[in-house]
């Protein structure tokens, strides 16, 4: 099976030039002027448009048992949505209930997943702590290419992880060389809030942004970034959606501090209206946390982003239909927080971001591929176009256009929160693992064509820091 692309501008994260790609096997093995190729090779003509690295998700909930349900995207429909929108890799959760070991939950996580079209990954939540915890994060990272481990600081009484559980994890991850990820709100602050709505009678979901403001955020993403520099590691934070988060990553960035920050597409075009809407299902659909905000935090979104203090763009995609969404009829609480995006980011992302100048076409690929695949240890696998690399490729047509809806879109959901934004700026091809998967409008994805993808962790670099700090202390505390 090979494919060559001809007549197209290849854009990387660093560089743009005009090349013909040919791929075998599922990688890129050629790149060059006018490839001179097997002619059994397909060929996929891409003048006038833009050959990229394809889509990378790194922060999705496909099937997520939550909050008395489960997402309606499943791995399959979820992936296969993402490859018809240019998104080539998920970077997945589990998430251990408190108490279930931890390869127990991975292990179920990995065999929902082997139904996947596109590759994917897996982020492990630590939702609690005790020895085995410890012990197990080991073996995912030395034996199942885990390296990056969340922390929900929200979700009280169900997933939350409190300071204990932050500190002992946040070390644990130092010693693995593992990253740390957190879901950054104050989770004692929000219950305590939403009592306080309830009871003042606010039962819709107007309430679900009061009972979550900024400050709720902001508090719990410096908290975090302050534990992970006692703790010496580095910190990315999850879907974040307001200015008092970004100012604290750009304050602990500008002390040196190793933190990434990634935004949510919809967080940079959505603002917290969408929750005053009279009817329920409308501001149901929207109720995912953090909250989508007042528009001003979308300038400060949009600057984090410029300004490379923020570096991954997502979805958070956890679909959730209106009749699961109307578990929350009477109580807002009940709402099954999350929304889709994984077919929609990238053309959301150009549309409002290349179009309109605040980003390059190169600062795009970073957003919406390399960075993710920089942070979390896949490049140049994934993210780049270039020799060797896998072939996940998203052939990028400037002028192609499409009207963003429910009645249209392939994710298994009947809402979707981009509805009727017309875009300018949609994949023409994608191609997964060096095959043709979607082609001027046909979906032609394949149950269980996708990869796990293994990331390796950081801890050469770590090992020796361990090695020389007991060599310069010997008599230090021995970590563990
Ligand atoms: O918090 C998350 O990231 C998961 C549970 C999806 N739901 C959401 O509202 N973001
Ligand atoms: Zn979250
Ligand atoms: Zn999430």
């Amino acid at each position: 099976m090979s494919i060559v692309i001809r007549n197209g501008t290849i854009v990387n994260a660093d560089h743009t030039f005009q090349a013909d790609v040919y791929c075998e096997e599922g990688k890129i093995v050629a790149i060059g002027q006018n490839l001179d190729v097997p002619s059994t090779a397909e060929v996929v003509d891409a003048s006038g448009q833009y050959v990229m690295p394809g889509g990378i998700d790194p922060h999705t909930h496909m099937q997520l048992p939550f909050m008395g349900t489960v997402a309606s995207d499943d791995f399959y429909t979820g992936t296969a949505a993402g490859l018809a929108g240019g998104n080539t890799t998920i970077i997945d959760f589990v998430i251990p209930a408190p108490g279930e070991p931890l390869l127990e939950a991975y292990n179920k996580w990995r065999d929902w997943a082997e139904k996947s079209a596109s590759d994917y990954s897996f982020h492990v939540a630590i939702t609690w702590w005790d020895e085995s915890v410890h012990a197990d994060m080991e073996t995912l990272v030395k034996e199942h290419g885990v390296n990056s481990f969340k922390h929900f600081m929200a979700y009280k009484n169900a997933i939350m992880a409190d300071d204990e559980v932050l500190v002992k994890s946040f070390r644990r991850c130092m010693e693995l060389g593992a990253m740390p990820t957190v879901h950054a709100e104050n989770g004692e602050l929000v219950f305590q809030l939403q009592q306080e709505m309830l009871n003042k009678g606010i039962t819709g979901p107007e309430g679900h942004p009061l009972s979550r403001p900024p400050i709720v955020e902001g508090e719990a993403a410096n908290r975090a970034i302050q534990i992970a520099q006692v703790m010496d590691v580095p910190i990315y934070l999850v879907h974040v959606s307001c200015k008092e988060s970004v100012d604290a990553i750009t304050r602990a960035r500008n002390d040196g501090q190793r933190v990434y920050g990634e935004v949510l597409a919809g967080h940079l075009c959505i603002d917290d209206s969408v929750y005053r809407n009279e009817d329920f299902e409308f501001a149901a659909a929207h109720v995912m946390s953090p909250p989508f905000r007042p528009k001003e935090h979308q300038n400060a979104l949009w600057k984090g982003l410029q300004g490379g203090n923020l570096q991954t763009t997502a979805t958070d995609h956890c679909a959730f239909c209106a009749e699961q969404k109307a578990a929350g009829k009477d109580d807002f609480t009940k709402i099954p927080n999350g929304t889709a995006g994984v077919e929609d980011r990238m053309a959301v992302l150009w549309d409002e971001g290349v179009n309109t100048g605040k980003l390059t076409m190169n600062e795009f690929v970073s957003a919406t591929s390399t960075n993710a695949a920089k942070i979390f240890n896949i490049y140049p696998q994934k993210g780049s176009i270039s020799e060797g690399a896998d072939a996940d490729i998203v052939v990028w047509d400037p002028e192609g256009t499409r009207t963003i809806s429910a009645k249209t879109h392939h994710q298994n959901v009947d809402f979707n929160i981009f509805e009727g934004r017309t875009v300018k700026g949609i994949p023409s091809h994608t191609i997964s693992r060096g095959k043709v998967v979607w082609a001027n409008g046909e979906l032609k994805a394949v149950q269980g064509a996708g990869r796990y993808v293994d990331r390796p962790a950081f801890n050469p670099v770590f090992e020796a820091l361990n090695k020389q700090a007991e060599l310069n202390e010997p008599t230090a505390v021995k970590r563990g």
